[in-house]
């Protein structure tokens, strides 16, 4: 009798094993599209020489703002002056010829063109504390 019953249960074992094993694998790795999120970088804007020589500086809180600028030769920088005091944009030292804006009022403006590379130091004749540089390339 357990003979018999065990042969028996061994013939379903075959005969199921099949079975199972065939409704089980189904594979399952379908589509697993990889999402990839490519950030860009924004272009950064790092001001200063700009192709067309328009650089501006402006004076406020008695100060040049940028402090320092970079031209390319044959730019010309215009500083406006944002307080309501005067200011002026004198060169004291550096390659090329002298430039001194006389007095700039507030919300006025003072333009000088750059021929010759080099690094340029200006202040501003009133506030003493108040310069800048420029570096011509
Ligand atoms: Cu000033």
């Amino acid at each position: 009798m357990n003979r018999c019953q065990a042969l028996l249960l061994s013939c379903l074992a075959l005969l199921l094993l099949p079975v199972s094993g065939c409704g089980g694998d189904d594979g399952g790795d379908g589509g697993s599209a990889e999402t990839t999120t490519e950030q860009q970088p924004a272009e950064e804007n790092t001001g200063g020489a700009e192709p067309g020589g328009a650089v501006t500086v402006s004076m406020k809180n008695t100060l040049f703002v940028p402090m320092d600028v970079k031209v390319k030769v044959g730019d010309t920088i215009e500083w406006t002056n944002d307080d309501p005091f005067p200011h002026t944009v004198t060169k004291s030292g550096g390659p090329g010829p002298k430039f001194d804006s006389g007095t700039v009022g507030g919300g006025e403006t003072y333009e000088q063109k750059f021929t010759k590379a080099g690094k340029i130091d200006y202040v501003c004749t009133i506030h003493p504390r108040q310069v800048g540089t420029i570096t011509v390339e």
